[in-house]
């Protein structure tokens, strides 16, 4: 029980006068006095003024803000996605004698009348989440809120999940993280915090998961039984405390439920998902026409490359630097005709130069940060001294994306890349503003410590809408750096300046996957590592890695270090400053490992179809792409137990080699029956086995029951139109469904119905020595391929005949060293096989 604590003073130091530096109160509820509902909305207020209002959202989700006297009630949500308008839900609100209790299908709340403590329950009475001390506030009259807190137990068998891209020492458990967007270059393992803010875990308790969204901007701080080991709490430094409770019971749901509320991006150009190169930086014009030639001509598949900063004049965002690039319309139209997609970076610093285009206008129109007295904040970061828009102000947004045009619009720039928004600022400790700097926060005014945390998603914003208004007819690619819950509706995001070290290979498994169930699917990381070398197996099995990430992009902080790419001497001054790395383009490793990168990026384009799918599935549900084992049975302690392995959608578990030198990998398999991808060879789950993984192959596997789409690998996505694709089917002893969704991959044609979703049925008849796959398609769809090649693996029995829509068709038969695989060709729009 919570000890009652009314409105307290606290004289923090004794002067002779009676005064003195601070004077610090506490709050804690004390007795409910009173209980008022308008719909979905509770309110309950206590004898010592607190509010609680609690929303009851969905069955599964229930909000609640709590409110004192001289709070903001204005206060509005730019993590929340405004299309999440659930049906009201239905829910009952009874009286008892020490508690109010909220009943709705899924969940009891009950809200205690002594303290306002607050506890969920299942229907069955289970207990889910309760809290401990419950809500706390502490502010001062010199400083205001320095903090509120809520404070829940912590059992001994709880698992936490999420938070973000936190890198742990160990796990969540047991530590306590921090967030504030933060320029964390050369991040280690532990370091805290890093680059965005995604206030949302899950808990795992008793095989029931829910999740805690904390819905406010500022610096906040999350502790899962560090301080005391049977208490989990977390607590910001202003606003109100407004959090979601999120109820699973499954992981899964969870994460969608939270992605649901937050919002999930549009689909992605199918190119988005292909092979990536970037480096800082590749330029002048020759050098990138000369790294396009080289993927071409030693086959490599790519489909994008990035210009880093140095493509600008001066670092002047929305500018050229013309000795570097003198025509770069000219040379973005001919790397689209080589099958490549250009997308250029664009700081949120402003070079403050009065004869700069971009200051001119934010200067006249007053959209820069300001200082509370009006002054504008000007501070040093890649232009030297430079100013900052306000992206928070619905005007400054409008500009920034009308900014974009002729990026966009006239040089035909595919996608854009945000950086340095945390925003991070030079030479200072601080690396960021003042806390004291204003922004507008769309008509709310606030501080930074409000802010901060949300500029660079607000940045994303405008970036994304910039790049959609001048390009209406494209899906917007939009990368950034820094990012707020919620952002994933605006930008695809990369972990930032990382390290080629074997740790950080293991980190990039960790956030990816940590990231992809925090409601962020779009990850990756820099391949390879942004700073330091990797050595050729390190570079190859983080290649590996990457081809199961959504964003696949090879990064590195290595330049020309003679310098002869470089405009002016100050320019080579402040490269040598730069600790350069060495070329990490996939033919950069001597030509054994060229050719094991090159079907590694193969491997890549195979899946894609795959790949397209779970984004399908994850911009319609919210379902993650990435997802820890435990996603797959929760209720198996072993697999809640797993990091290294991991799921790539629904149907493929990859272990990836993260240590030096090892080519053996100790793999879990969940619950059920796994086939091998490389030899066929079938592994039951619950058990682990050592699987061989040479440096040429990433292991992974497909689960049983799954028909599996396999893309005719090309040099980049759109090269020109497939002839067959592949469907393996993975022989499972249940019914089971597998999904393949397709479209035109680029434009939103698909939402006038131009789609195709084939739902294949499986079903297997052990005691007829039978297998019949059905395939149900929606949409309008027509795929360009001709035929579908069908290989059968892990028949349990020697077909004689294969039909398909009531027709004889003819088959062959690989023998393997794992089993027979059958073969047989038909035409895309098939219904029934039935293999008897
Ligand atoms: O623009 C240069 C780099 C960029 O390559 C990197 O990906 C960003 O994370 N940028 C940071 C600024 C300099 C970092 C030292």
């Amino acid at each position: 029980m919570a000890k009652k604590e009314p409105v307290e003073s606290t004289v923090t130091e004794e002067a002779d006068d009676g005064r003195q530096p601070d004077v610090i109160s506490k709050h804690r509820p004390d007795q409910i006095e009173n209980v008022d509902q308008k719909g979905p909305h509770i309110t309950f207020t206590t004898a010592n003024g607190i509010e609680l209002h609690l929303t009851v959202h969905t069955p599964e989700i229930i909000q609640l803000k709590y409110y004192l006297e001289g709070d903001l009630r204005s206060d509005f949500s730019y993590a929340v996605d405004p299309e999440f308008t659930p049906p009201e839900p239905n829910f009952i609100l009874e009286e008892q004698q020490e508690t109010f209790i909220i009943t709705t299908k899924a969940l009891v709340c009950r809200v205690s009348k002594k303290n306002l403590l607050v506890h969920f329950y299942d229907t069955e009475g289970n207990a889910l989440c309760q809290d401990k001390a419950g809500f706390y506030r502490r502010e001062s009259i010199m400083k205001g809120i320095r903090e509120i807190k809520i404070t829940k137990q912590h059992s001994e068998n709880i698992h936490y999940f999420g938070l973000g891209d936190k890198v742990c020492k160990d796990k969540l458990k047991g530590e306590a993280f921090e967030n504030w967007n933060t320029d964390a270059f050369e991040y280690k393992r532990g370091d805290d915090p890093l680059y965005r803010s995604v206030p949302f875990y899950m808990a795992l308790n008793d095989g029931q998961a829910y999740g805690i969204f904390l819905d406010n901007t500022y610096r906040s701080r999350f502790d899962f039984g560090k301080k005391k080991k049977k208490t989990t709490s977390f607590s910001v430094e202003g606003g109100i405390m407004n959090y979601y409770f999120i109820y699973g019971p499954e992981l899964t749901t969870v994460s969608e439920r939270y992605a649901q509320l937050t919002g999930t991006p549009d689909m992605p150009p199918m190119w988005a998902l292909g092979y990536h190169q970037c480096r800082w930086s590749y330029y002048p014009e020759s050098r990138v026409r000369e790294l396009a030639d080289t993927f071409r001509s030693k086959q490599i598949p790519c489909d994008a490359l990035y210009l880093d900063i140095d493509y600008m004049d001066g670092y002047r965002c929305f500018t050229w630097n013309n000795d570097h690039f003198p025509d770069p319309k000219a040379m973005i139209e001919d790397l689209k005709e080589q099958g490549f997609e250009t997308i250029v970076m664009i700081d949120p610093c402003i070079k403050a130069d009065k004869d700069y285009f971009v200051y001119q206008q934010g200067k006249e129109n007053d959209f820069f940060c300001k200082r509370p007295d009006g002054e504008t904040i000007l501070a040093p970061v890649w232009p030297s001294t430079s100013a900052f828009p306000d992206f928070t102000h619905p005007k400054v947004r409008d500009w920034w994306a009308d900014l974009y045009e002729d990026h966009i619009a006239a040089k035909k720039v595919s996608g854009i890349w945000n950086d340095m928004n945390e925003p991070a600022v030079f030479e200072v400790d601080h690396k960021t503003f003042p806390d004291n700097i204003r922004h507008d926060y769309d008509g709310h005014a606030c501080s930074h410590k409000k802010a901060h945390n949300i500029y660079g998603m607000q940045m994303a914003r405008a970036s994304y809408r910039g790049i959609k208004q001048h390009n209406a007819e494209k899906r917007p690619f939009l990368l950034t750096r820094a990012n707020f819950a919620g952002g994933q509706r605006f930008a695809a995001l990369w972990t930032g300046d990382n390290i080629a070290s074997w740790d950080h290979l293991k980190l990039a498994n960790e956030q990816c996957q940590r990231l992809s169930i925090s409601g962020y699917s779009f990850v990756g990381t820099d391949i390879g590592g942004f700073v330091d070398d990797p050595t050729p197996e390190l570079f190859t099995r983080w290649l590996q890695l990457g081809i199961f990430h959504p964003l696949f992009r090879n990064h590195t902080m290595g330049f020309n270090v003679d310098g002869s790419a470089a405009v002016d001497e100050q320019e080579i001054e402040q490269k040598k400053k730069r600790k350069p790395t060495s070329d990490q383009e996939p033919w950069a490793y001597g030509e054994r490992y060229t050719d094991i990168n090159r079907s590694v990026i193969e491997l890549r384009y195979r899946l894609l179809h795959y790949l397209y799918t779970t984004f399908y599935d994850h911009i319609n549900k919210g379902t993650p792409i990435l997802r820890p084992l435990a996603y797959e049975d929760q209720s198996d302690a072993r697999s809640i137990h797993q990091t290294d392995a991991f799921m790539f959608g629904p149907d493929i578990l990859v272990s990836p080699v993260l240590a030096k030198g090892k080519k053996v990998v100790k793999t879990y398999f969940p619950n059920g029956l796994w086939y091998d991808y490389r030899t066929n060879e079938p592994y039951v789950g619950k058990h682990s086995y050592n699987i061989d993984a040479p440096i040429t192959d990433i292991p992974f596997f497909v689960k049983a029951g799954t028909v599996l789409p396999l893309r005719e690998v090309m040099q980049y996505t759109q090269e020109r139109d497939p002839k067959t694709l592949d469907l393996n089917i993975y022989y499972g002893h249940q019914p089971s469904t597998s999904e393949l969704y397709e479209d035109s991959e680029e434009g939103y044609d698909y939402a006038k119905g131009y789609y195709r979703y084939t739902k294949f049925n499986l079903y297997p008849d052990e005691e007829q020595d039978s297998l019949q796959l059905t395939a149900d398609r929606e949409g309008s769809y027509a795929p360009p391929y001709r035929e579908v090649k069908i290989n059968i693996i892990g028949l349990p029995f020697e077909p004689e005949e294969i039909n398909v829509d009531g027709e004889a068709v003819l088959f062959s038969r690989t023998s393997e060293e794992k089993g027979a695989v059958y073969h047989f060709h038909t035409q895309p729009d098939f219904e029934t096989i039935i293999i008897q």
